[in-house]
């Protein structure tokens, strides 16, 4: 099994190699490559992403990341699938709605040189993420909401669709007989989706894509469009992205944070488990109700995640490979 691991990973090196693409270091050639996170070793390229779904968005991620291209390319490439997928039910083209059965998505996208773009609670446009790319790059802006959001699509040449798919009809009317805001923990195991890469130049790119909180007022925005709460990059040190209930993460500016203490030292996972802590301090009276979870990544390739209750699990798709693995939880 070690030896065709090893098998598995030369020939990855070598296949990268000629791609021109940064290899392991020897070093990691013998060894046990740690799955739980902070390897010690540069490695790149790397993408992570939120929650099992992650594990399909990363190999779209993938097929660009392997071809030394733009970390951006990748992050936005790779949350697409899931934004197009119905059967996911908290992103995109089907999620669920708000409480008035209107169906808004928040995304955004950032870049290793600051640049942003965000849309939040823009209705009718299957690929938010996509529009978020475009006020970055077309706009003087950094964020639209709302109509001015779709208006900005639409001359963008973005189709006009329904959202609104028949299981998340039939489950908003569902909804609507008792009308009970009350978000749930781990809803079907899966939420937002977050991701961050790095490339093979050493680049790193994120972006944050969802459909909010099932059932929630009309016009409420989480985290997710939240640059520095639900996302941020920052070239010279990582990145890191949220899941979760997102006020909870705009309260700390919790991707920020988490960014913040990795330039101070931290390990990607050390600075997770103190922004989760942050949280965890300030709602224990009401913490089983709470659910958060963020992932990171530096410059050295090195990676972590952490969360508030057990239940959240990240992709991380490297040289060696793409897999899930649970987050520690603080509860
Ligand atoms: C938000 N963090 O809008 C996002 C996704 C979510 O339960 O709904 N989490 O708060």
């Amino acid at each position: 099994m070690a030896s065709n691991r090893r098998g598995f990973l030369k020939s990855s090196i070598l296949g990268t190699a000629a791609l021109g693409i940064t290899p392991f270091v020897k070093e990691t050639m013998g060894a046990t490559f740690s799955e739980s996170s902070s390897p010690l070793v540069q490695q790149k390229p790397i993408v992570l992403s939120t929650w099992k779904f992650g594990l399909k968005a990363n190999e779209e991620a993938w097929k660009i990341l392997s071809k030394n291209g733009h970390a951006l390319d990748a992050v936005e490439a790779g949350v697409m699938v899931v934004e197009a997928d119905p059967e996911e039910r908290s992103v995109g083209y089907g999620g669920r709605p708000d409480r008035d059965g209107r169906v808004t998505l928040d995304a955004c996208i950032m870049d290793e040189n600051l640049n942003i773009g965000s849309v939040a609670c823009l209705e009718h446009i299957m690929h938010p993420i996509s529009v978020a790319r475009r006020v970055m790059e077309k706009t003087p802006h950094v964020m639209l909401v709302g109509d001015g959001a779709l208006q900005f699509a639409l001359e963008q040449g973005f189709p006009k669709i329904n959202l609104l798919t028949p299981e998340s009809e039939a489950e908003w009317k569902e909804w609507l007989t008792k009308s009970e805001y009350k978000p749930k923990v781990n809803i079907e195991n899966h939420d937002t989706i977050g991701m961050i890469a790095l490339d093979a130049q050493g680049r790193l790119s994120g972006c944050c894509t969802t459909s909010g909180m099932a059932f929630k007022m009309h016009g409420r925005v989480g985290d997710s469009p939240i640059i520095g709460a639900g996302l941020y990059v920052d070239g010279e040190i990582g990145a890191a992205t949220a899941t979760g209930h997102g006020e909870e993460v705009i309260r700390i500016a919790g991707c920020h944070l988490v960014v913040e203490l990795m330039r101070q030292g931290r390990t990607p996972e050390e600075a997770c488990k103190e922004a989760v802590e942050r949280v965890y301090k300030k709602q224990q009276h009401r913490i089983k109700d709470i659910q958060v979870g963020f992932i990171a990544l530096n410059t050295a390739g090195q990676f972590g995640a952490y969360c508030v209750q057990p239940g959240f699990n990240y992709a991380v798709h490297d040289l060696s490979g793409n897999r899930l693995i649970d987050a520690g939880s603080r509860i």
